[in-house]
Protein backbone atom coordinates (compact mmCIF):
# COMPACT_ATOMS: atom_id res chain seq x y z
CA UNK A 1 0.00 0.00 0.00
CA UNK A 2 1.64 3.41 -1.02
CA UNK A 3 1.60 6.47 1.67
CA UNK A 4 -0.43 9.08 1.48
CA UNK A 5 1.91 12.00 1.10
CA UNK A 6 -0.62 14.73 2.23
CA UNK A 7 -0.75 12.51 5.58
CA UNK A 8 2.50 11.25 6.63
CA UNK A 9 2.37 9.63 10.38
CA UNK A 10 5.09 7.40 11.75
CA UNK A 11 5.66 3.78 10.42
CA UNK A 12 6.03 0.42 12.73
CA UNK A 13 4.63 -2.61 12.26
CA UNK A 14 1.74 -1.43 9.13
CA UNK A 15 1.63 2.05 7.19
CA UNK A 16 0.68 4.81 9.57
CA UNK A 17 0.42 2.79 12.86
CA UNK A 18 1.74 5.71 14.04
CA UNK A 19 4.36 4.28 16.22
CA UNK A 20 7.03 6.07 17.77
CA UNK A 21 10.15 4.83 20.00
CA UNK A 22 11.40 7.60 22.72
CA UNK A 23 13.96 7.43 25.16
CA UNK A 24 14.55 9.65 28.22
CA UNK A 25 15.88 9.80 31.78
CA UNK A 26 13.81 11.06 34.44
CA UNK A 27 15.15 12.49 38.16
CA UNK A 28 13.38 9.62 40.12
CA UNK A 29 14.52 6.07 41.18
CA UNK A 30 13.52 3.00 39.40
CA UNK A 31 10.49 0.95 40.51
CA UNK A 32 6.92 1.35 39.46
CA UNK A 33 5.97 4.55 40.75
CA UNK A 34 8.76 5.71 37.98
CA UNK A 35 7.59 3.59 35.72
CA UNK A 36 3.83 4.98 35.57
CA UNK A 37 5.12 8.62 35.92
CA UNK A 38 7.17 8.09 32.46
CA UNK A 39 3.87 6.38 30.88
CA UNK A 40 1.42 9.12 31.87
CA UNK A 41 4.55 11.62 30.43
CA UNK A 42 4.47 9.99 27.57
CA UNK A 43 0.61 10.43 27.25
CA UNK A 44 0.79 13.87 28.11
CA UNK A 45 3.18 14.48 25.23
CA UNK A 46 -0.09 13.47 23.03
CA UNK A 47 0.76 9.71 22.39
CA UNK A 48 -1.99 7.43 22.68
CA UNK A 49 -1.34 3.63 24.40
CA UNK A 50 1.75 4.30 25.51
CA UNK A 51 3.95 1.48 26.69
CA UNK A 52 7.23 1.25 28.96
CA UNK A 53 9.42 -1.45 27.22
CA UNK A 54 12.34 -0.04 29.16
CA UNK A 55 13.51 0.71 32.56
CA UNK A 56 17.18 0.97 33.59
CA UNK A 57 18.01 2.34 37.44
CA UNK A 58 21.00 4.33 36.71
CA UNK A 59 21.82 5.13 40.31
CA UNK A 60 21.55 8.26 42.45
CA UNK A 61 17.92 8.49 41.82
CA UNK A 62 17.95 8.39 38.38
CA UNK A 63 16.33 6.34 35.82
CA UNK A 64 16.46 5.64 31.98
CA UNK A 65 13.32 4.67 29.73
CA UNK A 66 12.22 3.65 26.44
CA UNK A 67 8.53 4.09 25.64
CA UNK A 68 6.45 3.36 22.84
CA UNK A 69 3.34 5.59 22.45
CA UNK A 70 1.51 6.18 18.86
CA UNK A 71 1.53 9.55 17.38
CA UNK A 72 -1.94 11.04 15.81
CA UNK A 73 -0.52 13.75 13.95
CA UNK A 74 0.28 14.04 10.21
CA UNK A 75 2.39 16.16 8.41
CA UNK A 76 1.25 17.19 4.63
CA UNK A 77 5.00 15.92 2.48
CA UNK A 78 3.97 17.97 -0.23
CA UNK A 79 3.97 21.20 1.09
CA UNK A 80 7.45 20.86 2.96
CA UNK A 81 10.34 23.26 1.78
CA UNK A 82 13.39 23.32 2.76
CA UNK A 83 15.89 25.77 1.63
CA UNK A 84 19.38 23.82 0.24
CA UNK A 85 22.65 25.25 -1.15
CA UNK A 86 22.22 25.86 -4.72
CA UNK A 87 25.37 24.42 -6.76
CA UNK A 88 26.02 22.40 -9.03
CA UNK A 89 28.50 19.93 -7.23
CA UNK A 90 32.15 19.75 -9.14
CA UNK A 91 34.96 17.00 -8.10
CA UNK A 92 38.80 18.14 -7.11
CA UNK A 93 40.22 18.87 -10.60
CA UNK A 94 36.57 20.46 -11.99
CA UNK A 95 36.81 22.72 -8.89
CA UNK A 96 40.61 23.33 -9.95
CA UNK A 97 39.68 23.90 -13.66
CA UNK A 98 36.65 26.14 -12.81
CA UNK A 99 38.84 28.35 -10.84
CA UNK A 100 41.38 28.96 -13.35
CA UNK A 101 39.00 29.22 -16.06
CA UNK A 102 36.34 31.72 -15.07
CA UNK A 103 38.22 33.50 -11.95
CA UNK A 104 41.65 33.89 -12.66
CA UNK A 105 43.43 33.96 -9.60
CA UNK A 106 43.64 31.64 -6.77
CA UNK A 107 41.37 31.99 -3.95
CA UNK A 108 42.08 32.48 -0.32
CA UNK A 109 40.02 30.50 2.34
CA UNK A 110 40.05 30.99 6.12
CA UNK A 111 38.42 28.46 8.83
CA UNK A 112 38.74 28.39 11.82
CA UNK A 113 36.38 26.51 14.69
CA UNK A 114 35.37 29.19 17.01
CA UNK A 115 34.76 31.00 20.64
CA UNK A 116 34.80 28.24 23.35
CA UNK A 117 34.52 25.25 20.88
CA UNK A 118 37.55 22.74 20.67
CA UNK A 119 35.94 20.24 18.64
CA UNK A 120 38.47 20.32 15.16
CA UNK A 121 37.90 17.01 13.69
CA UNK A 122 35.05 19.07 11.44
CA UNK A 123 36.61 21.80 10.05
CA UNK A 124 39.77 19.62 9.81
CA UNK A 125 37.88 17.33 7.58
CA UNK A 126 37.23 20.49 5.59
CA UNK A 127 40.36 21.95 4.99
CA UNK A 128 43.68 19.93 6.31
CA UNK A 129 45.00 18.06 3.49
CA UNK A 130 43.96 14.59 3.94
CA UNK A 131 40.18 15.09 3.70
CA UNK A 132 37.61 13.17 4.92
CA UNK A 133 35.67 10.09 3.70
CA UNK A 134 37.89 9.60 0.36
CA UNK A 135 38.36 13.11 0.11
CA UNK A 136 41.22 15.74 -0.37
CA UNK A 137 40.78 19.07 2.30
CA UNK A 138 40.87 22.09 0.36
CA UNK A 139 44.80 22.40 1.59
CA UNK A 140 45.38 20.32 -1.34
CA UNK A 141 43.64 22.27 -4.11
CA UNK A 142 46.62 23.69 -6.20
CA UNK A 143 44.14 26.90 -7.07
CA UNK A 144 43.13 27.62 -3.08
CA UNK A 145 45.35 28.98 -0.30
CA UNK A 146 43.45 27.40 2.47
CA UNK A 147 44.08 28.55 6.30
CA UNK A 148 43.30 26.88 9.04
CA UNK A 149 43.30 28.78 12.09
CA UNK A 150 42.44 25.51 14.80
CA UNK A 151 40.12 25.62 17.56
CA UNK A 152 38.82 28.07 20.14
CA UNK A 153 39.55 31.48 17.80
CA UNK A 154 37.75 34.24 18.60
CA UNK A 155 35.56 35.88 16.61
CA UNK A 156 37.61 39.28 16.23
CA UNK A 157 40.59 37.47 15.92
CA UNK A 158 39.34 35.53 13.07
CA UNK A 159 38.06 38.42 11.22
CA UNK A 160 41.67 40.39 11.45
CA UNK A 161 43.22 37.21 10.07
CA UNK A 162 40.86 37.11 7.20
CA UNK A 163 41.30 41.00 6.45
CA UNK A 164 45.09 40.42 6.93
CA UNK A 165 45.08 37.73 4.47
CA UNK A 166 42.72 38.99 2.06
CA UNK A 167 40.52 36.46 2.12
CA UNK A 168 37.36 35.18 -0.26
CA UNK A 169 35.75 32.90 2.31
CA UNK A 170 35.47 32.14 5.97
CA UNK A 171 34.47 28.90 7.36
CA UNK A 172 32.95 28.56 10.86
CA UNK A 173 32.76 25.21 12.63
CA UNK A 174 30.44 24.93 15.34
CA UNK A 175 30.38 21.57 17.23
CA UNK A 176 28.79 22.11 20.65
CA UNK A 177 25.30 23.83 20.90
CA UNK A 178 24.67 23.23 24.67
CA UNK A 179 22.05 26.22 25.82
CA UNK A 180 22.17 27.97 21.83
CA UNK A 181 25.99 28.73 22.38
CA UNK A 182 26.73 28.25 18.44
CA UNK A 183 23.68 30.88 17.82
CA UNK A 184 25.35 32.88 20.19
CA UNK A 185 29.23 32.72 18.80
CA UNK A 186 27.93 32.46 14.92
CA UNK A 187 25.60 35.76 15.46
CA UNK A 188 28.26 37.97 17.20
CA UNK A 189 30.93 37.14 14.53
CA UNK A 190 27.95 38.24 11.74
CA UNK A 191 27.36 40.98 14.32
CA UNK A 192 30.99 42.27 14.30
CA UNK A 193 31.31 42.08 10.40
CA UNK A 194 28.63 43.83 10.04
CA UNK A 195 29.78 46.81 12.39
CA UNK A 196 33.13 47.06 10.75
CA UNK A 197 31.36 47.23 6.90
CA UNK A 198 32.99 43.91 6.30
CA UNK A 199 30.14 41.90 5.65
CA UNK A 200 30.27 41.76 2.29
CA UNK A 201 33.65 41.21 1.49
CA UNK A 202 33.71 37.54 2.35
CA UNK A 203 31.48 34.79 1.43
CA UNK A 204 30.55 33.31 4.89
CA UNK A 205 29.83 29.77 5.73
CA UNK A 206 29.20 27.96 8.92
CA UNK A 207 28.80 24.10 9.70
CA UNK A 208 28.72 21.77 12.32
CA UNK A 209 26.11 18.54 13.35
CA UNK A 210 23.75 20.51 14.12
CA UNK A 211 23.82 23.13 11.43
CA UNK A 212 21.46 23.14 8.02
CA UNK A 213 21.38 25.59 5.57
CA UNK A 214 17.89 27.32 6.59
CA UNK A 215 19.51 28.18 9.93
CA UNK A 216 22.75 29.94 8.38
CA UNK A 217 20.13 31.76 6.08
CA UNK A 218 18.67 32.94 9.60
CA UNK A 219 21.77 34.12 11.35
CA UNK A 220 23.16 35.76 8.67
CA UNK A 221 25.59 33.78 6.52
CA UNK A 222 25.50 32.70 2.78
CA UNK A 223 25.43 29.14 3.38
CA UNK A 224 25.26 26.16 5.73
CA UNK A 225 26.56 22.85 6.02
CA UNK A 226 25.45 19.79 8.26
CA UNK A 227 26.50 16.41 8.82
CA UNK A 228 28.75 14.25 5.74
CA UNK A 229 29.60 17.56 4.30
CA UNK A 230 33.10 16.86 2.19
CA UNK A 231 35.69 19.71 0.64
CA UNK A 232 33.99 19.61 -2.83
CA UNK A 233 30.49 20.46 -1.37
CA UNK A 234 31.67 22.98 -0.07
CA UNK A 235 34.06 24.35 -2.48
CA UNK A 236 31.79 24.03 -5.15
CA UNK A 237 29.54 25.99 -4.14
CA UNK A 238 31.68 29.23 -3.07
CA UNK A 239 33.44 29.16 -6.36
CA UNK A 240 30.20 29.46 -8.34
CA UNK A 241 29.17 32.04 -5.79
CA UNK A 242 32.45 34.17 -6.07
CA UNK A 243 32.16 34.02 -9.79
CA UNK A 244 28.51 35.36 -9.46
CA UNK A 245 29.31 38.11 -7.57
CA UNK A 246 32.44 39.04 -9.71
CA UNK A 247 30.12 38.38 -12.76
CA UNK A 248 27.73 41.15 -10.62
CA UNK A 249 30.38 43.52 -9.81
CA UNK A 250 31.84 43.84 -13.15
CA UNK A 251 28.77 44.32 -14.78
CA UNK A 252 27.74 47.39 -12.30
CA UNK A 253 31.44 49.06 -12.54
CA UNK A 254 30.66 48.73 -16.53
CA UNK A 255 27.47 50.47 -16.13
CA UNK A 256 28.43 53.50 -14.21
C1 LIG B 1 35.73 13.96 19.44
C2 LIG B 1 34.81 14.68 20.40
C3 LIG B 1 35.40 15.51 21.35
C4 LIG B 1 36.90 15.76 21.41
C5 LIG B 1 37.24 16.83 20.35
C6 LIG B 1 38.64 16.65 19.81
C7 LIG B 1 38.86 17.52 18.61
N1 LIG B 1 40.10 17.89 18.43
O1 LIG B 1 37.96 17.83 17.85
C8 LIG B 1 37.07 16.28 22.88
C9 LIG B 1 37.36 15.08 23.78
C10 LIG B 1 38.14 17.35 23.11
C11 LIG B 1 35.65 16.77 23.19
C12 LIG B 1 35.38 17.66 24.19
C13 LIG B 1 34.08 18.06 24.54
N2 LIG B 1 32.94 17.61 24.03
CO1 LIG B 1 32.87 16.46 22.50
N3 LIG B 1 32.61 15.18 21.21
C14 LIG B 1 33.39 14.52 20.33
C15 LIG B 1 32.60 13.53 19.46
C16 LIG B 1 32.78 12.12 20.08
C17 LIG B 1 32.96 13.45 17.99
C18 LIG B 1 32.94 14.78 17.24
C19 LIG B 1 33.60 14.57 15.91
O2 LIG B 1 34.82 14.61 15.82
N4 LIG B 1 32.82 14.27 14.84
C20 LIG B 1 33.34 13.93 13.51
C21 LIG B 1 33.29 15.15 12.56
C22 LIG B 1 33.91 14.74 11.21
O3 LIG B 1 31.93 15.44 12.36
P1 LIG B 1 31.35 16.93 12.45
O4 LIG B 1 31.98 17.69 13.52
O5 LIG B 1 29.87 16.83 12.43
O6 LIG B 1 31.84 17.59 11.07
C23 LIG B 1 31.22 17.35 9.82
C24 LIG B 1 30.04 18.27 9.51
O7 LIG B 1 29.31 18.69 10.62
C25 LIG B 1 30.64 19.40 8.72
N5 LIG B 1 31.26 20.52 9.39
C26 LIG B 1 31.68 20.69 10.65
N6 LIG B 1 32.21 21.91 10.81
C27 LIG B 1 32.13 22.53 9.63
C28 LIG B 1 32.50 23.82 9.24
C29 LIG B 1 32.28 24.22 7.92
C30 LIG B 1 32.66 25.60 7.50
C31 LIG B 1 31.68 23.33 6.99
C32 LIG B 1 31.46 23.75 5.61
C33 LIG B 1 31.30 22.05 7.39
C34 LIG B 1 31.53 21.67 8.70
O8 LIG B 1 31.63 18.73 7.97
C35 LIG B 1 32.25 17.71 8.76
C36 LIG B 1 32.61 16.57 7.84
O9 LIG B 1 31.45 16.04 7.24
C37 LIG B 1 31.13 14.06 19.65
C38 LIG B 1 30.03 12.99 19.62
C39 LIG B 1 29.73 12.52 18.25
N7 LIG B 1 29.76 11.24 18.07
O10 LIG B 1 29.51 13.36 17.35
C40 LIG B 1 31.20 14.74 21.02
C41 LIG B 1 30.31 15.94 21.29
C42 LIG B 1 30.31 16.85 20.10
N8 LIG B 1 30.98 16.60 22.46
C43 LIG B 1 30.15 17.07 23.29
C44 LIG B 1 30.53 17.74 24.48
C45 LIG B 1 29.41 18.14 25.41
C46 LIG B 1 31.86 18.00 24.78
C47 LIG B 1 32.38 18.71 26.03
C48 LIG B 1 31.59 19.93 26.46
C49 LIG B 1 32.46 17.65 27.13
C50 LIG B 1 32.85 18.21 28.49
N9 LIG B 1 31.85 18.27 29.38
O11 LIG B 1 33.97 18.56 28.69
C51 LIG B 1 33.82 19.05 25.62
C52 LIG B 1 33.87 20.47 25.02
C53 LIG B 1 35.20 20.95 24.74
C54 LIG B 1 35.11 22.28 24.08
N10 LIG B 1 35.58 23.32 24.73
O12 LIG B 1 34.58 22.38 22.99
C55 LIG B 1 28.71 16.86 22.88
C56 LIG B 1 28.07 18.14 22.35
C57 LIG B 1 26.63 18.23 22.80
C58 LIG B 1 25.98 19.47 22.25
N11 LIG B 1 24.93 19.26 21.49
O13 LIG B 1 26.39 20.55 22.45
C59 LIG B 1 28.85 15.69 21.87
C60 LIG B 1 27.75 15.64 20.78
C61 LIG B 1 28.83 14.38 22.71
C62 LIG B 1 27.49 14.15 23.37
N12 LIG B 1 26.62 13.35 22.80
O14 LIG B 1 27.21 14.67 24.40
N13 LIG B 1 34.77 16.21 22.38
Amino acid sequence: MNADLTRVKPYGDTLDDGMVQLSFSLPVPAGLEAKEAARQLVMKMGFDDPQVYHMKDLGENYTFFIVYGKCQHTIDFTQIRVPQVKSQVMNFYEINQFIRDKIGRKLVVIGACTGTDAHTVGIDAIINMKGYNGEYGLERYPEIDAYNLGSQVPNEELIMKAVELNADVILVSQVVTQKGVHLTNLTELVDLLEVEGLRDRFILICGGPRISHELALELGYDAGFGPGSLAPDVASYFVQELLQREKHRNSYYASN
